[in-house]
């Protein structure tokens, strides 16, 4: 193998995903990322999980000599590399001596963090092999239940998740699901009404769990409910795992049957998941389950990003950081509310919002919808995601938005900043003026907002990126995101097999039948076509290139991008008109 091979870098071997890598940390640091179920996962974090342990397959578990060991056991190499030696052990392969200390490590630090009072870390069976929550669940279903069983869960349109047997998914196939949904008065869970539905359904399994619902479930009274009908409890904790871990939401572990978690969310690991049960026969089938039952080798250098997570999550900083995700939550829904937006579920105690866009704009009986919403505020810098509320009739018509702190607060923003951020989502989406199409089978729900107020948008959310500061390790560049005025460039450049059409609607004079080289005079247009600026434009190979006065460029690029992205409004009359495009404005 060539040494270019071996060691070159990635800018040597690949520049092009060097480069796109480097694009999408500028877009991490230069946006707002508020999606619940991401974070920044720390630096050292992905170290581990760029590391050799990605070469190595080692299907199997770690000896069972290492289950309950204390760390400093665990890293006695003296001894366990001689143990190695002499034992059989649970691998198919040799050359897994590290593989399973770092395994057993992982465990035991899990177990370290998910400890409950009166109980020791040593009683905590922990699998962290299952390469993501989905996989989980159904190693959980695949141990627990047999096909046909019944399941009860939560509705996936009020907050539960597609593995909690969504029909599209493979639990909802393989089980017979029955949902409790929330109080339509209260939009909060009904423990009675939870209670009532068990013990119709006698299910084998519920599962206190949400991807979508705001408030810690009462495990305790799950576990009550569950035993009513001799169920087992699933607690699935995957976006608050983080928050459990620092106490700053209830710990299933030892409430639950088996407690399952997504490692990327609020804990800030790898893109993986762990399973944690107290009850050692549970186990074993969950172990089966995972391997050899739905998984081969398992990803060693996620296993070592994990045990550093979980280093990582018994700091006291991780722990103010948990704290700080949860009042930013608060602040950031007490901020809809101050702004006469409605809040599902009536606010949160965890690190997750939901704003209902309906409470935001209507127009003609047409809400504002989750889909162009959430589009509209990654325009200007915030990207949060769709995502549908009690009373919404199908996942494809989501009519909320979700939003996380997180990220945010993991960036230094505090409770202030979150105030801020929702005066300016309201600021934004306030002026949005929402118009549905019909189309071939569905109705399409969408909107345009005044293009100064998404300008304004851009502005304030710069100023809350400014203040969250950027990753030291990050070179200085930026995110060619619509509103960059073009860094001084004199002229604007507008390109694609729509720039004659597109520029044909935002003048006042024809360009299309121009030859190359050739060129006109005309009026560049604004809202509800008052003209804007004199240009002139000239074809050339690509496009054309348009001269404006020195003062007038910048705006022109910025209402020109705006205009072909499609959500700011040109011509109140025309609303639903669409201006040709995508084009590129340079
Ligand atoms: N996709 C995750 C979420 O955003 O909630 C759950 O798997």
């Amino acid at each position: 193998m060539s040494d270019f091979l071996v060691r070159g870098t990635l800018a040597e071997v690949d520049p092009e995903i060097a480069t796109l890598i480097r694009l999408e940390h500028a877009r991490q640091l230069d946006k707002l990322i508020m999606i619940a179920s991401e974070s920044y996962v720390p630096a050292a974090v992905r170290e581990a999980e760029g590391s050799v342990f990605q070469n190595i397959y080692a299907e199997g578990y770690p000896h069972t000599a290492t289950i309950g060991l204390p760390e400093d056991e665990i890293l006695d190499y003296e001894m366990q590399l001689p143990f190695y030696r002499r034992n059989a052990d649970r691998r198919y392969y040799k050359g897994v001596e590290y593989c399973n200390l770092v395994e057993a490590l992982a465990q035991r630090r899990a177990a370290e963090v998910f400890c409950p009072p009166g109980m020791k870390p040593e009683q905590l069976f922990v699998n962290v092999q299952p390469l993501s929550g989905a996989v989980a669940n159904l190693a959980i279903y695949e141990a627990l239940t047999q096909p046909g069983d019944t399941v009860m869960t939560l509705d996936l349109l009020h907050g539960g998740h597609l593995s909690h047997g969504s029909p599209v998914n493979v639990t909802g196939r393989r089980q017979r699901v029955v949902h409790y949904r929330v109080n339509p008065e209260t939009e909060l869970l009904d423990y009675e009404e939870i209670y009532e539905l068990a013990q119709r359904e006698r299910p084998k399994m519920i599962i206190a769990g949400f991807t979508s619902y705001p408030w810690a479930p009462d495990f305790e009274r799950f576990r009550a409910i569950a035993d009513s009908v001799g169920a087992y409890l699933m607690a699935d904790i995957a976006h608050t795992a983080g928050m459990a871990a620092a106490g700053v939401y209830p710990n299933p572990v030892g409430i639950a049957h088996v407690t399952v978690f997504t490692t990327h969310k609020t804990l800030m690991g790898p893109r993986g998941a762990v399973i944690i049960t107290t009850d050692p026969e549970i186990a074993k089938k969950i172990d089966r389950a995972v391997f050899p039952g739905l998984q081969g080798g398992p990803h060693f250098n996620k296993i070592a990003a994990m045990a550093t997570m979980f280093k990582i999550a018994q700091t006291p900083q991780f722990k103010a950081l948990q704290q700080q995700i949860a009042r930013n939550a608060v602040a950031l829904s007490e901020g809809f509310k101050a702004n006469g937006l409605r809040v599902v579920h009536g606010g949160t105690n965890t690190h997750m919002v939901l704003l209902d866009c309906k409470s935001i704009a209507q127009r003609d009986g047409v809400p504002l919808m989750g889909n162009v919403a959430s589009r509209i505020l990654d325009l200007i810098g915030i990207v949060c995601n769709r995502n549908t509320i009690p009373g919404d009739k199908d996942a494809a018509n989501p009519s909320a938005l979700r939003f996380g702190t997180p990220w945010v607060t993991q960036r230094g923003l505090r409770e202030d900043d979150m105030r801020a951020i929702a005066d300016v989502i309201a600021y934004v989406l306030k002026t949005a003026k929402p118009f549905a199409v019909q189309g071939a089978k569905n109705l399409t729900y969408s909107a345009r907002v005044d293009f100064d107020a998404l300008r304004e948008g851009v502005r304030r959310v710069s100023e809350l990126v400014q203040k969250a500061g950027r990753d030291a390790e990050l070179p200085p560049l930026s995110y060619p995101h619509v509103w960059h005025s073009g860094n001084g460039k004199p002229t604007v450049h507008v390109r694609g097999q729509q720039a004659a059409a597109f520029l044909d609607a935002v003048l006042d004079a024809s360009v299309s039948e121009l030859g190359i080289g050739s060129q006109k005079q005309a009026m560049a247009l604004g809202r509800n076509r008052v003209p804007m600026t004199a240009v002139v434009v000239r074809r050339v190979e690509d496009g054309f290139v348009v001269e404006a006065p020195a003062d007038q460029v910048a705006a022109l690029r910025q209402w020109w991008r705006a205009l072909s992205d499609g959500y700011v409004i040109f011509d109140d009359a025309q609303l639903e008109a669409p201006i040709p495009g995508p084009v590129a404005v340079i």
